[in-house]
């Protein structure tokens, strides 16, 4: 067989390419900086670059990094060295390290046999999960992943309701049981200003993402939270699939009042779950644990029929993640 020794030869020169291009850390090298010899964060990813204010001024300024010097998250491969939010240390234009990171959001890729780690942002104290009250329709399921996602990871999650204009007087509120099970819920409209005073206020002066589907309307938010109308791109709906466009493509952190710096993010599907195993979710919905100490004994809480969860409005969110995990 002549083909044989050829494709062992291609095969090794993808395993050295993979070797050199892998994004491991090289032994001995590399470690996670702690956060007091952080001096700049990082406020937008490019190939190879990354746009970065440091604590001294409010400018932005374009960084490379010198690879060597990262650690990488253990075991697995990660797609870029820093992320949106990320602490970082700059040394004449250069990040020569990154401070541990105090949470993170990692976006699920699916679809991939060896996924990379992908860092969407990091270091926040708070995360806006955007929905639209209409146009793409609220979709419950992916809202709850989003929470989920937020309580794993220690960070306050807040329930924005964008469109509020297109709901009629009276009209049903899909979302209001949420704010019974103790999440923080604002109702706004991009479009007209209302509520949005309201949610400023809860993310002045933080480090806040706001995270959901594309074309709910996170980048008019922030549009209209920072009063600038030049901000990013706004996309329509698609016609044939009522869906968004995903107009935004990656990740910015953008400065506000008080200190404060909020995150555009691209409209994403979801969060990975890190962490969260069938034995540690039911915490992360507090009023399904709250109920479940009156439930029957050993219940699974999925599809007993004893089940004193059973009827509760998120129970079938609940039970589709048991079932996904
Ligand atoms: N009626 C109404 N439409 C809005 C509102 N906010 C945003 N839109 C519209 O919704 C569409 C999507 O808005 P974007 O701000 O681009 O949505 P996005 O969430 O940033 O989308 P991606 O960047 O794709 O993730 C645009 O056509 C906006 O004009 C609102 O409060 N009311
Ligand atoms: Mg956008
Ligand atoms: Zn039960």
């Amino acid at each position: 067989m002549i083909d044989e020794p050829e494709e062992e030869w291609i095969q090794g020169l993808k395993v050295r390419a993979r070797r050199k291009y892998a994004k491991r850390p090289l032994k001995g090298r590399g470690r996670q900086l702690p956060p007091a010899e952080g001096n700049a964060t990082v406020v937008e990813i490019f190939p190879n670059q990354a746009a970065v204010v440091r604590d001294t001024g409010r400018s932005r300024g374009l960084c490379n990094y010198r690879m060597r010097s990262f650690a990488f998250g253990g075991a697995s491969r990660e797609r870029s060295p820093v992320c949106v939010g990320d602490r970082v240390r700059v040394e004449v234009d250069v990040i020569v390290g990154r401070c541990e990171r105090r949470n993170q959001l990692v976006r699920s890729a699916p679809n991939s046999r060896d996924p990379l780690l992908h860092a969407v942002a990091a270091n926040l104290d708070r995360l806006v999960v955007v929905a639209a009250a209409l146009d793409p329709e609220f979709t419950p399921g992916i809202v709850d992943r989003f929470l989920v996602a937020a309580s794993a990871q220690s960070i306050p999650a807040i329930l924005c309701v964008n469109k509020s204009d297109l709901l009629s007087p009276g009209g049903e509120r899909p979302w209001s049981h949420y704010a019974r099970a103790g999440v923080e819920l604002v109702e706004v409209s991009a479009l007209g200003g209302e509520g949005t005073d309201a949610l400023a206020e809860l993310i002045r002066g933080k480090a806040a993402a706001f995270c959901g589907h594309s074309g709910v309307g996170k980048t008019s938010l922030l549009r209209r939270l920072l009063g600038d109308e030049s901000l990013g791109r706004i996309g329509g709906l698609s016609a044939a699939t009522g869906m968004g466009k995903h107009t935004t493509t990656g990740a910015v952190m953008l400065p506000g009042p008080a200190g404060s710096f909020w995150i555009d993010t691209p409209g994403i599907m979801n969060f990975t779950l890190v962490g969260v195993t069938r034995e540690s979710l039911l915490p992360h919905f507090p009023e399904l644990r709250d109920a479940a100490v009156r439930c029957i004994p050993d219940c699974l809480h999925d599809a007993e029929t004893d089940c004193a969860l059973r009827g509760m409005p998120r129970h079938l969110s609940y039970r589709q993640l048991l079932a996904a995990l």
